[in-house]
Order: C-alpha cells, then sequence, then structure tokens
C-alpha cells in the first residue's frame, strides 16, 4: 500500500569512557595510594514509537546517529559521567531491522521505547588494581565500543479507520475533504482500484475501492483488499442519500454481509454510518429517509449526515471522527495497564 517509507542508517551507542591512573595525595607521602576512577558507561540506544507519520522526513539528510560517550574517571576514585542515552523518534507502524544481527524490532503504539543498542562498559581506574602485593598500581583499561550496526527503517502504516461502502458512495471524497490526500473521485463505480490513504492529525484514513454483492465471491473488485482495514480500529460505513429507502437499507446490509463473509471480525468493529451527499436531497426527503434508516440500524448506531458540499458537516465528521480515536487510544492504554472499561 502507499505511503510506505524507508531509511539506512549507522546507529552508534556510545564509548565507554576511559580508566584512569590517579593518586592520594597526602603530605609526606610521595604515593598515597591509586585513586584513579573508573570511565562512565557509553550511552545505549532506543528507538521511540511516536504518532506522526511525517518523521521519517526529519532525517532526510542523517546517515548516522550517535549516542554520547562516557566520560574518563577522574581522580579521588570519581566514577565518570555515563553517557546520555539516545532516543530515535520514529514513526508508529515503523520496523527496524539490525542489518548485522537480522533482529527486528516493530514499534506498534505510541510511546514505546525499546533498546536496540547497548552501549560500552567504562574501563577501570587504576584503584581497582591495588592488592596486597602491588600497593601503587599503573594498570587501567580502556573504555568498551558500543555497539553498533547498519540499521534498515521501514514505516508501515496501519489505518486507523476505514471507509467502506458501495461504489460511488463518496468514500474518496471524504477522504480528500477530511485530509490533504487529493485523490480520484469519479461520477462512476471503481473510481478507486487501489487502497488510498490520508493523514488526520496523526491517525491514518484509509479509502478503499466499493464493494458489490457478491463481492467475497469475486465479484466487482473481489474484496481481498478488505485486509487493509482489518486492523483499523473504525469502520466508516458511507451510505448515499441519492437512492430510494430500499436502495439506502439494502446499500447498508450488502456491505455488512459482505463484511461477515470476509471475516466475522470485521463485523464486530466500531462502525460510524456516514450518511452523504445530502445535498442532494430535499429536506422532507431526507427527514423520511432518515427515521427508515434509524429503524434499519437500531439504536445502537451511530450515524453523521454528510455532504461534501456543506463544510460544516465535514467539520462535524472531522471531530467525531478523531474524538473517538483519541478516546480508542485511552482506552486501548487503560487494557495495557490492566484496567477494563
Ligand atoms: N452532490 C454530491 N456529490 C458527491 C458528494 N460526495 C461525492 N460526490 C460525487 O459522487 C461521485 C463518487 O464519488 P467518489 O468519492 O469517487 O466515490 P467512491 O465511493 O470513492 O467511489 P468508488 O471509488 O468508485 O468506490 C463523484 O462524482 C463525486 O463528485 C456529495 O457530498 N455531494
Ligand atoms: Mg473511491
Amino acid at each position: 500500500m502507499a505511503f510506505i517509507d524507508e531509511m539506512t542508517v549507522h546507529i552508534r551507542a556510545g564509548r565507554g569512557g576511559n580508566g584512569v591512573v590517579r593518586w592520594l595525595h597526602e603530605k609526606f607521602k610521595e604515593f598515597g595510594g591509586p585513586a584513579g576512577g573508573d570511565g562512565g558507561r557509553g550511552g545505549h540506544v532506543y528507538i521511540k514509537g511516536i504518532r506522526n507519520t511525517q518523521l521519517l522526513a526529519r532525517y532526510k539528510n542523517i546517515k548516522e546517529f550517535n549516542a554520547e560517550n562516557g566520560e574518563p574517571g577522574a581522580n579521588n576514585s570519581k566514577h565518570g559521567a555515563n553517557g546520555d542515552d539516545l532516543y530515535i523518534e520514529l514513526p508508529v507502524g515503523s520496523v527496524v531491522t539490525n542489518k548485522s544481527s537480522g533482529e527486528v524490532y516493530r514499534l506498534d503504539e505510541d510511546g514505546q521505547e525499546i533498546q536496540i543498542l547497548k552501549g560500552g562498559n567504562g574501563g577501570l581506574g587504576n584503584e581497582r588494581f591495588k592488592s596486597s602485593t602491588n600497593q601503587t598500581p599503573e594498570e587501567w583499561t580502556p573504555g568498551k565500543n558500543g555497539e553498533e550496526a547498519d540499521f534498515y527503517v521501514e514505516v508501515e502504516l496501519i489505518a486507523d479507520a476505514g471507509l467502506i461502502g458501495l461504489p460511488n458512495a463518496g468514500k474518496s471524497s471524504l477522504l480528500n475533504a477530511l485530509t490533504k490526500a487529493d485523490v480520484k473521485v469519479g461520477g462512476y463505480e471503481f473510481t478507486t482500484l487501489e487502497p488510498n490513504l490520508g493523514a488526520l492529525y496523526g491517525y491514518i484514513l484509509a479509502d478503499i475501492p466499493g464493494l458489490i454483492e457478491g463481492a467475497s465471491d469475486g465479484k466487482g473488485l473481489g474484496h481481498t483488499f478488505l485486509r487493509h482495514i482489518r486492523r483499523t480500529r473504525v469502520l466508516l460505513h458511507c451510505v448515499s442519500l441519492e437512492g430510494d429507502i430500499d436502495a439506502i437499507k439494502n446499500s447498508y446490509e450488502t456491505i455488512r454481509n459482505e463484511l461477515a463473509s470476509y471475516d466475522l471480525e470485521m463485523t464486530k468493529k466500531r462502525e460510524i454510518v456516514i450518511l452523504t451527499k445530502s445535498d442532494t436531497v430535499l429536506p422532507e426527503e431526507l427527514k423520511e429517509k432518515i427515521s427508515a434508516i434509524k429503524k434499519t440500524l437500531g439504536s445502537k448506531k451511530e450515524f453523521l449526515i454528510v455532504s461534501v458540499y456543506d463544510i460544516d458537516s465535514i467539520k462535524q465528521l472531522n471531530d467525531t471522527l478523531t474524538k473517538e480515536l483519541a478516546d480508542e487510544d485511552i482506552m486501548l492504554k487503560r487494557d495495557d495497564q490492566g484496567f477494563k472499561e
């Protein structure tokens, strides 16, 4: 699917600081005993998931990342400071491969942190080498190199919400109205042949080709592209208000049936019904259609009445959607902590 981004970078954890040779300075004593401190540890490297699909663009001209080195030890047995750990922020949906070891890390959640490289340990100061037979050790050891490797980063954006519906329902038009996607729109069926994605405040909206009755048997464009919205949290089910009441009801039921025959789990997803093209319907007709649809949907279903020519209705859809996705975020986080709604 479009929107995949990638980069290859060299990443280094920090080198440990060297141990040092120092002596205690006491009056009337040339050597007051060894007092060289150990070096500090080099900084580790972490990757951190952030909900920002544009993040990779920030690293366009960067070929390498380096965590801070540890400081050398000091006199009076002082330990050198550890190098700062490095946090590399990457979009949620990033798959990061260590090209030397083959290890693969996935950032699936906002705020998730994974350590990918360890900083080198600091070296030992001469105080460490003191023994009964050696009161004046001159030995010290250098800090160890941090781990380093080339990494391949690929971002697979996972859609948060998916626009579904019959062909011509106005799905792509809504994607364009809500995001900067600017995809092809047409007054004929199957304008959209491949899924399109758009970004809405860091959330990803997917617009997929229209489904028709029998899509599960391969009619129209089939239904395999439903896999692109398998992991979405919310379905935006678009139903055009253009047809008569029976057509509208059938349109809704057809899509629900096709979803069920693709995967029953899909029918358990949160669904917001969007009644599109409201500008094509006269006010009194709209009332009739709405009350008929309410009965079909039952009391639990939420719906919105939208026209791309009615800015307020788009704004309302935008608000509902962003609130819905943000609430879901909070619920998911609570689930992680063992809370249940
Ligand atoms: N009057 C009116 N026309 C609309 C509205 N939304 C979309 N349309 C028109 O409806 C037609 C279909 O719109 P699309 O956005 O391409 O529909 P789609 O659901 O993506 O269609 P497929 O990609 O074929 O599945 C186009 O001619 C649009 O201009 C609306 O709110 N009002
Ligand atoms: Mg379309």
